[in-house]
């Protein structure tokens, strides 16, 4: 082993011993910034449960977290980058798509994770999403989807059911709403599913998979908005909402994702609907690429070495 991997190996020893110390504390707080807790989310809101699984999939895959970087717009669901341990951006309303574009091609060694809102991702980020997905960029999108611009006042979203209720809405929603999974699959992403907060140990695998995968990969979460979703819906709490899901979620792994839009309080079809292993990234296409076009005139990206000499 070299002087340089030798280091290398000996300081993720380290990191590994560090979080054992701290998971006495709270298993997740080696990936939380504990001195920003309390955090803003409000009782029986659904983000904390996807940031504990996103926490658990981190510990199951055993990531340096000097490799991972994560990414978020704005909202309450954006406000999960800053809560991280690890490096983490949180960016302007829409645009946490580019953002993590420009991470990942300056730096191809990260493992990019995008974490956001279903108004920020789809709404006003909605074209940087699906350009994303086009051209197989190399990041994971993780999309809490509460059917609601929350952090806002409750807005209709590009998600909200047809029906529901929302403070633009206030006699339901008449616009057809997003189905997520077709759209980032009809685009070209890697590897697309969709989960709910019950589906705390589906979820986790879904983000190890999501984490390992290469390629744009896209993940659904489902998660209740007790404060402004449910309550103006007459929902209950975020827990008569996890409670919904027991009954009305349905399982089907591999579906057609034309098949898995979301209709106000009916079924909700969860799985992994997409799972591409063979797909080539966008930086592997440019690779090819030029140098099939320029032979060795070609300095491929990142350049031999990498861009960063420690
Ligand atoms: C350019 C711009 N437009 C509008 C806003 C206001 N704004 C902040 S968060 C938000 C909605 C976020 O909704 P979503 O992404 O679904 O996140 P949630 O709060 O539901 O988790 C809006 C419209 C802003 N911050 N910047
Ligand atoms: S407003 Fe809704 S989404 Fe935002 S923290 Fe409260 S429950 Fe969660
Ligand atoms: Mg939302």
């Amino acid at each position: 082993m070299s002087a340089e991997a030798e280091t290398q190996s000996a300081e993720a020893e380290t990191q590994v011993e560090k979080r054992e110390v701290q998971a006495e504390e709270h298993p997740v707080a080696p990936f939380i910034r504990m001195d920003r807790m309390p955090h803003i989310w409000c009782p029986t809101c659904g983000i904390g449960t996807v940031v504990k699984c996103y926490a658990s999939a981190l510990e199951n895959l055993k990531l340096d977290l000097d490799k991972v970087a994560i990414v978020s717009g704005i909202g309450c669901t954006g406000r999960v980058a800053g809560y991280m341990n690890m490096d983490a951006f949180h960016t302007t309303h829409g645009r946490a798509v580019p953002f993590a574009t420009g991470l990942k091609l300056g730096r191809p060694e990260l493992n990019v994770t995008v974490f956001s809102g279903d108004g920020d991702l789809s709404g006003i980020g909605g074209n940087h999403f699906i350009h994303s997905a086009r051209r197989h960029m190399d990041i994971l999108v993780i999309l809490v989807n509460n059917f609601i611009y929350a952090m806002t006042g409750g807005q209709n979203a590009p998600t909200t059911p047809l029906g529901a209720n929302s403070s633009t809405m206030p006699f339901g929603n008449f616009e057809p709403p997003f189905n997520l999974p077709h759209l980032a699959a009809s685009c070209g992403a890697s590897y697309v599913a969709r989960w709910t907060c019950l589906h705390i140990r589906r979820m986790t695998k879904a983000f190890e998979e999501g984490l390992e995968r290469k390629g744009f990969r896209f993940i659904e979460i489902i998660a209740p908005c007790s404060t402004l979703y449910a309550r103006r819906n007459r929902l209950g709490t975020g827990l008569n909402l996890l409670l919904f899901f027991v009954v009305f979620v349905e399982i089907q792994h591999g579906v057609d994702t034309r098949e898995v839009g979301i209709a106000f309080q009916e079924k909700i079809i969860c799985g992994k609907f997409v799972d591409d292993e063979e797909q080539t990234t966008f930086l592997e296409n440019m690779n090819a690429h030029y140098e099939r076009v320029l032979g060795d005139k070609y300095v491929s990206m990142p350049p031999e070495g990498g861009w960063i000499h420690e």
